[in-house]
């Protein structure tokens, strides 16, 4: 199977580390796809229409996209472990559409960092800045041990933060979410995908 994979991507380092948590990383090849909000990669286009990555590409041909979907087959072709099962699985899934919409607000957020500054909207910044202190504020430290969907994507949006918001100072007032963090980070599925420029 082939991976459209980057690693800076937080959105394919998620999928990453699912693919460690479950056992079946080695079953996946990847390959560095460019991609941006600016920039186009044709090469992509024929397999997924909207250029994102991650995007997965079966031996067969089929393709399967976006990040979730992805870790959703991931976990059906180990037999589970991460979505939870019954009654548990809308909790975990619902944990992860937070931690998932704060990762897309914060891509948005640095687009409109990364921009000159005369062309930057206050309203925006400000906008995503009440966001950022807002989710932070609301999230609860997971429990010590587990390493489901919705921990793994909380994990991987801290790491952004890390990576592309240091001046935020995130941990600041945030001890216990801090040192979950810090625990998390010690999963051989964490350090085997930490994000890299280049
Ligand atoms: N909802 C998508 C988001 C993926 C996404 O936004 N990926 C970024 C890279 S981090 C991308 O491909 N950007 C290129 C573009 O927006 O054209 C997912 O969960 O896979």
């Amino acid at each position: 199977m082939k991976l459209h994979w980057s690693p800076r991507s937080p959105f394919v380092r998620k999928v990453m580390i699912a693919a460690h948590e479950l056992g079946v990383a080695e079953k996946l090849t990847t390959t560095r796809t460019l991609v941006g909000m600016e920039l186009i990669n044709d090469g992509l286009l024929p397999e997924n229409p909207l250029n994102k990555i991650p995007t997965l590409v079966l031996d067969d041909g089929r393709v399967i996209y976006d990040s979730l979907t992805i870790c959703e087959f991931l976990n059906d072709m180990a037999g589970g472990g991460i979505f939870g099962t019954g009654a548990a699985r809308w909790e975990v899934l619902t944990r992860h559409s937070m931690a998932n919409s704060f990762l897309d607000a914060l891509i948005l957020f640095r687009h409109e960092r990364a921009r000159p500054a005369m062309q930057q909207a206050p309203g925006v910044l400000t906008a995503f800045t009440t966001k950022t202190t807002s989710m932070l504020n609301h999230v609860q430290a997971p429990p010590p041990g587990r390493a489901d969907i919705g921990d793994i994507t909380l994990a991987v949006a801290l790491a952004y933060l890390d990576f592309r918001f240091a001046d935020l100072g995130w941990r600041e007032g945030r001890g216990a979410l801090a040192e979950w963090h810090a625990a998390f980070s010690t999963r051989p599925s964490m350090i085997a995908t930490t994000a890299v420029d280049g």
